[in-house]
């Protein structure tokens, strides 16, 4: 696990991106800015740190992708119970993370100059919950927007483990292409894409950042331990992305109209 760290992207790195479908980036950030993320998602899972109208998701009791209660605009409670929370950009934190020299390079090779976020999202595996989520793809058309984003950094807050419910990709899937538009393969494809002796466990370490192409088919379980698994997730993508009902633009990370960090 962990090891190797990029620290330039070029032409070798976007191949092994090409052929697997991911790349480890490795720990982009000292440990002292993980632990701060993980202090600041911890403070606003608490209610220390409040934002308007931030998307906010509990847990399912079940561990049941079906019982997760929808998402709401507001605070649900000081709890570490909370198993995604989006809009992070909205925190000089997190944001500061997200325009990360090294992921301008990335986006600049794959989008552009201009780049802007579908998403920037926490997602938790509280301590003894966690909620399985299926296999899918990361794909614009059932998303609601106009272009298929491929770039998502993914960066793990804690260990992810096997035990924890890490990550579970299937390495090269990218290369099926997007399946149908709705996110999750449907049984028949499931049974003729997975094949979970060809799967792999992507576990990480406090820190790393890993490099996942949006069309990898990937899933993750439980976490019976007694430890959170909190991770960080962003999907980057072309600043002219339209969501398809409204016409609306997305915040832009990248580029002349950037946000920047205001001081927290
Ligand atoms: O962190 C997880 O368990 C899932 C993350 C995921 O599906 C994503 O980042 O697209």
């Amino acid at each position: 696990m962990g090891g190797e760290r990029v620290t330039h992207f070029g032409q070798a790195e976007q191949e092994r991106f090409f052929e697997a479908g991911y790349l480890r980036l490795g720990r982009v950030v000292s440990r002292a800015t993980i632990q701060a993320l993980c202090a600041r998602i911890d403070d606003i899972m608490l209610g220390r740190v409040t934002y308007d109208e931030m998307p906010m998701q509990l847990d399912s009791q079940t561990g049941q992708y079906g019982d997760v209660p929808a998402p709401a605009r507001t605070f649900l409670g000081a709890t570490l119970a909370y198993r995604r929370i989006d809009r992070l950009e909205r925190d000089p934190l997190f944001l500061s993370y997200m325009q990360h020299p090294l992921f301008r390079a990335i986006t600049a090779r794959f989008i552009g100059s201009e780049v802007s976020i579908f998403r920037a999202m926490f997602m938790n595996k509280p301590a003894s919950q966690g909620t399985i989520l299926p296999w899918h793809q990361d794909i614009g058309t059932g998303w609601g927007i106009d272009t298929n984003p491929i770039v998502t950094i993914w960066t793990a807050l804690d260990d992810a483990t096997v035990a924890n419910g890490c990550l579970q990709i299937l390495p090269g899937s990218h290369r099926f292409g997007i399946l149908n538009d709705h996110h999750f393969p449907t049984p028949e494809q499931q049974a003729h894409y997975i094949k979970e002796e060809d799967s792999l466990f992507l576990e990480a370490e406090t820190g790393e950042a890993i490099l996942l192409h949006n069309f990898l088919l990937h899933r993750s379980g439980v976490n019976p331990t007694n430890q959170p698994r909190r991770a960080f997730s962003v999907c980057y993508m072309d600043a002219v992305t339209r969501e398809v009902a409204t016409g609306a633009r997305f915040p832009l990370i990248f580029g002349r109209d950037a946000l920047r960090p205001s001081p927290s």
